[in-house]
């Protein structure tokens, strides 16, 4: 029942045994002389709330940094610390300052505990405590509106709660980070800014890092090294001590890997070691996935392996450039840079998805990591920095504890210290709202289960039918629940189209219920009132959440009931084509853009290709074929999202499958004919073998019936 995040490497309860806290705490210098006595301007009292009336009365605490027992398993690390609580007192030892700061912080998060009686009584406990990764924390690193000054305050508060350390300056939008004006200084408004930023790192125990992006249009010249350095100075005068450079992102000559050493080891001389107090400079190379890194000898990673001086951290950003955190993709890296990469972890971030906003569980880091696979780790998260803590209070988990660390049990810590006045109801809105739809695809809805209209049951409809209620209740909750007012901002656009999402979807559950019923007028009327509206879908579009299984319900229960109730007037069968395949956004509405007759709209799988895919539709029932036409890519023949090896095949009960084409390269353009017409029930596009990993997409997919 105690929760401490990150959790802590050792923690052991002293049985039930606790101390009485309630006439506060004084600290009192510790005895031995060796050891140094927590600065006073360091002060943390304030930050426990609970200082003692009158300095003589109250818990002892003692807390002292410089020298620390080694523990067993705890390394001697900087942030490492143990902490002690008897009945005799509190006592912190840390390896340094900021080991003393992280035992201040779990100890609060002891008091704060809701087992813990108010904070008053506290249990007697031993944690000895310590970080794998050297660099935790976050990289604002991201396209879009860079984080207001407030936002980032909140978040550097959030850092030091959490022992993260690392605050990696450099918002790609910021046009003083990047080309032209890095040689600029900044306005005196944000410069001071700055220095407030710096300043509250400080407090927090947290490297700010400015991070500038020069590679678009720098000069090898004389010129504009004293430009990055002018620049460094400003920000040195104002208490930055950590610098980083970027080449991502760019063409060019900024790319030239050997100019960049030449750079970064003239830094390292004539700035770094010649000011005393500067940390290692950190590089983002221009090769920072693997996706389109040079393997070889003379690739620009294994050229900073060779000749870039030892101290610099390499960022890495995995497989391709959103990916997981494999021992794979770092021994890949790390063999050629000759040292351990920084990752540079591209989530929550979504510049690529802007109408998303990912509050879903942290996973895809490999908890076996340790320092000799990585340096460190940093998130670049969404532009929503509030909305971002969600997962930035996991990485801290990740990133200080790996071994330890569980995805779904820390998402639920997190869910709890983010809106604890309404958790049920912002998990509610997180579990729906996880998945990217394209790119870093992302688990999403995984207790819920949808079903179709022909599989519709009592049990499968009321689970559903109370989760829709859950849905739309939750945005009215989190209003009343949630008391941080920026996080609220931030989520509110997607609170209310999460709010008609649930509407409509259980009004698409009381509709089965209606055309079950047999009430044809009721029926139609209340199915046309539940459908969307262009504007409606406009607005969906722009702030999504349920993109994976709450809405792509909603689309197939409208779309089943219409065919059903054609049925039921007519006597007939609907015509109607439903995308099938192995794709999961064929299941969405997203298949319907190849499929409405309009050949400039088109349907995307939002995923790699590989052999054995297949895309296709599902008629309504089986039914002699004359003709099947689909043409592949969005637009036109330089299109490469297409299977350029691939068959056509067609299915009557969709298990055995018997070809149409076979064997067709590099056709965008399928037409299949009937010598006699072909009785089928599915037809399906499947890839074959091929060097093509792009995603696959179709803009037209057309069945001509023999009767038709
Ligand atoms: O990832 C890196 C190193 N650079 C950019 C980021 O600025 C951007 O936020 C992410 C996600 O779109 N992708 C990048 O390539």
């Amino acid at each position: 029942g105690l929760v401490i995040n990150p959790t802590p490497r050792y923690m052991k309860l002293a049985g039930e045994k606790t101390v009485d806290i309630s006439g506060g705490i004084r600290t009192v210098v510790p005895k031995h002389d060796s050891e140094r006595p927590y600065d006073d301007d360091l002060d943390f009292l304030p930050l426990l709330n609970v200082r003692s009336p009158h300095y003589k009365q109250g818990f002892p605490l003692r807390a002292a940094y410089g020298k620390m027992p080694s523990v067993n398993g705890v390394e001697n690390v900087p942030g490492a610390y143990i902490l002690q609580i008897t009945p005799s007192g509190i006592d912190i030892s840390g390896f340094d300052d900021t080991g003393v700061f992280y035992a201040i912080q779990t100890l609060r998060q002891i008091m704060e505990n809701p087992s813990v009686e108010g904070g008053k009584k506290l249990p007697c406990i031993k944690i000895m405590d310590a970080p794998v990764f050297p660099y935790r924390g976050v990289v604002e690193g991201f396209y879009g509106t860079p984080w207001s000054h407030a936002v980032r305050l909140s978040l550097i508060d959030f850092y030091g709660r959490y022992k993260l350390n690392t605050y990696i300056y450099g918002p790609k939008d910021d046009p003083y980070h990047s080309s032209p004006n890095w040689r600029l200084p900044y306005p005196e408004r944000e410069q001071k800014n700055i220095k407030e930023l710096v300043d509250a790192c400080k407090r927090n125990r947290v490297d700010f890092v400015w991070a500038i992006h020069p590679g678009k249009d720098i000069k090898w010249n004389e010129e504009d090294y004293q430009n990055l350095v002018r620049k460094f100075d400003l920000m040195y005068a104002d208490g930055v001590r950590s610098f980083a450079i970027f080449f991502d992102d760019i063409e060019g000559e900024g790319t030239n890997p050997d100019r960049q050493v030449e750079l970064l080891n003239r830094l390292t001389k004539e700035f770094v070691k010649a000011k005393g107090d500067v940390s290692p400079l950190i590089i983002c190379p221009t090769d920072y996935s693997r996706l389109w890194a040079k393997p070889g000898e003379d690739g620009p990673l294994s050229i900073y392996g060779r000749t870039l001086d030892p101290s610099v951290r390499v960022f890495w950003t995995g497989d391709v450039v959103c990916s997981d955190v494999t021992k794979s993709t770092l021994d890949w890296v790390d063999s050629r840079i000759k040292r351990p990469a920084l990752f540079w972890w591209n989530y929550a971030v979504t510049d690529y998805v802007r109408n998303l906003i990912l509050q879903g569980p942290v996973y895809g880091l490999d908890t076996s990591l340790t320092d000799r696979d990585m340096c460190g780790l940093v998130s670049n998260p969404m532009e929503h920095g509030e909305a971002s803590k969600l997962s930035l209070y996991s990485v801290a988990d990740y990133t200080w504890n790996p071994k330890d660390y569980n995805p779904i049990d820390s998402w639920e810590r997190g869910l709890e210290v983010m809106m604890p006045r309404a958790k049920e109801a912002y998990r509610t809105f997180a579990i729906h709202s996880a998945d990217t739809e394209t790119g870093y695809r992302r688990d999403e809805s995984w207790e819920t289960e949808t079903f179709r209209l022909a599989d519709y049951t009592k049990e499968k409809r009321d689970r559903l039918y109370e989760e829709f209620e859950r849905v739309a209740k939750a945005p009215a909750e989190i209003e009343a629940g949630c008391t941080d007012t920026l996080l609220i901002k931030e989520l509110r656009p997607w609170l209310t189209e999460f709010g008609k999402l649930g509407e409509r979807g259980r009004k698409a559950i009381e509709l089965m219920d209606l055309y079950r019923s047999g009430d044809a007028a009721a029926f139609w009327k209340a199915y046309v009132q539940n459908r969307m509206t262009p504007a409606e879908e406009k607005a969906y579009e722009t702030h999504k959440s349920g993109t994976m299984k709450l809405q792509p319900f909603y689309a197939c229960a409208m779309a089943d009931l219409a065919d059903a109730f054609y049925e039921q007037q007519s006597g007939e069968k609907a015509f109607t084509l439903h995308g099938i395949g192995t794709y999961r956004s064929l299941a969405t509405t997203q298949s319907r853009l190849m499929l409405d007759g309009d050949s400039t709209t088109f349907y995307t799988s939002g995923e790699s290709q590989k052999a054995g895919d297949w895309m296709g539709v599902a008629l309504p029932e089986a039914m002699a074929v004359r003709e099947v036409h689909i043409l592949q890519g969005r637009n036109s023949k330089d299109d490469c999202d297409f299977y350029d090896h691939a068959a056509l095949e067609c299915s009557v009960d969709g298990k055995t499958w018997q070809p149409l084409l076979s064997d067709m390269r590099s056709r965008y353009d399928v037409l299949w004919k009937a010598v006699e017409p072909v009785e089928m029930r599915y037809i399906r596009l499947r890839r074959l073998d091929s060097e093509r990993t792009n995603w696959a997409s179709i803009r037209s997919f057309v069945v001509t019936p023999a009767a038709g």
